[in-house]
């Protein structure tokens, strides 16, 4: 019996430019290129994959739970399924496939794990096909879970670029520098809800270009958005870094309040964290913490390490202690033999 096995950890990103919109939602291509930072092991999910000959279907479990590969309506879901299947493809492998992930988020937070589950996939079942993949290679298949994935396959300051072909072979995510280039940036998250949202992203992503007007102005913002931010990391400019990521989260959620109809993301707790940081930079004399908030209302602040004291104390007010921290992480990685989900054929 042919047994083929590997575990990966992946971890999410948080978008200083963000991704809404798609030129095709099937490959999940973006109307405009994205800028983020992968977060560190904080937040994290592990993946075990298997490719064994004994396996009469391919199953994947979530934090315990079965999946249906096949059920349309759980997106991500089919989406793993297709990309075991290109990786199958790609490897010449004919076995079945078993997936088991779990997030180490805690329960309550209320932020996304389809990112870190999507590199943490891309990343276990390349390796447990022996496929040799770059992380170009990695971004596209793992854009193809989630579009925000990609930029989860690589670790530090990630530019995730749209590109124009309609194959998606240009649609990429790069890592602009590593983590250890700027490592006193840090992301404190202020966990505001946790409630499911009522319109998911890839609702979203279709709803906003086909009835937002001021939507037609978006891919063009984010594009700038994009030069500024990577041009503020290269001089480490954190005054300039915060402004655009601040702007462009505002940018997204007005296109989001264009929709029809509206898509409303922001709540009361989030629009007094929006104003406490404006408060708290103009008390500074310059900008000293940026928010950025992505499809709910739970707050990113994203600020430097020697002010992280001055950020949570403002934060406190509104949110008391639900917060988490995480620094820049340097992206997936393999993980040993004990750290399988899967022993003995199954899954622990
Ligand atoms: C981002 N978001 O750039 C933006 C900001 C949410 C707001 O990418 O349909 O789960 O799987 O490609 O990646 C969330 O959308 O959407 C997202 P799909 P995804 O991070």
């Amino acid at each position: 019996m042919v047994e083929r096995i590997a575990t990966a950890v992946g971890t999410p990103n948080i978008a200083l430019v963000k991704y809404w919109g798609k030129r095709d939602a099937s490959l999940n291509l973006p109307a405009n290129s994205s800028f983020s930072l992968t977060l560190d092991e904080n937040l994290r999910t592990t993946t075990s994959v298997m490719f064994s000959d004994s396996l009469a279907e391919d199953s994947l479990f979530v934090d315990g739970e079965k999946q249906d590969l096949n059920d349309s309506k759980n997106e991500k879901s089919a989406f793993a399924g297709k990309v075991v299947n290109i990786l199958r493809d790609m490897a010449g492998v004919r076995s079945k496939a078993l997936i088991a992930s779990r997030n180490t988020f805690p329960k309550s937070a209320g932020f996304a794990s389809s990112a870190s589950g999507g590199a943490a996939l891309a990343v276990a079942a390349s390796g447990a096909l022996g496929l040799n993949l770059d992380t170009r290679h990695l971004s596209v298949i793992a854009r193809q879970i989630s579009g925000s994935a990609c930029r989860s396959v690589c670790g530090g300051f990630v530019v995730w670029h749209a590109g124009e072909k309609d194959d998606g072979s240009d649609s990429y995510a790069e890592s602009i520098a590593p983590a250890s280039y700027w490592p006193e940036v840090i992301d404190i998250m202020a966990m505001i809800s946790s409630t499911k949202k009522k319109v998911s992203s890839s609702q979203g992503h279709a709803l906003t270009p086909k009835t937002s007007d001021l939507y037609k102005a978006r891919p063009a913002t984010a594009e700038e958005h994009v030069r500024m931010v990577v041009d503020a990391i290269a001089k480490k400019d954190f005054g300039a870094v915060a402004e655009v990521t601040m702007k462009d989260s505002n940018s997204m959620h007005a296109v989001m309040l264009d929709s029809f109809p509206p898509i409303i993301y922001l709540n009361d707790a989030s629009r007094a964290v929006i104003y406490a940081i404006h408060e708290l930079n103009e008390s500074e004399g310059s900008p000293i913490a940026a928010y950025t908030f992505d499809a709910g209302p739970n707050a990113h602040i994203i600020t430097l390490k020697q002010h992280k004291d001055k950020v949570i104390s403002t934060l406190r007010e509104i949110v008391g202690d639900n917060m988490l921290v995480a620094g820049i992480g340097d992206g997936p990685r393999l993980l040993g033999e004990n750290e399988s989900l899967i022993r003995d054929g199954a899954r622990l």
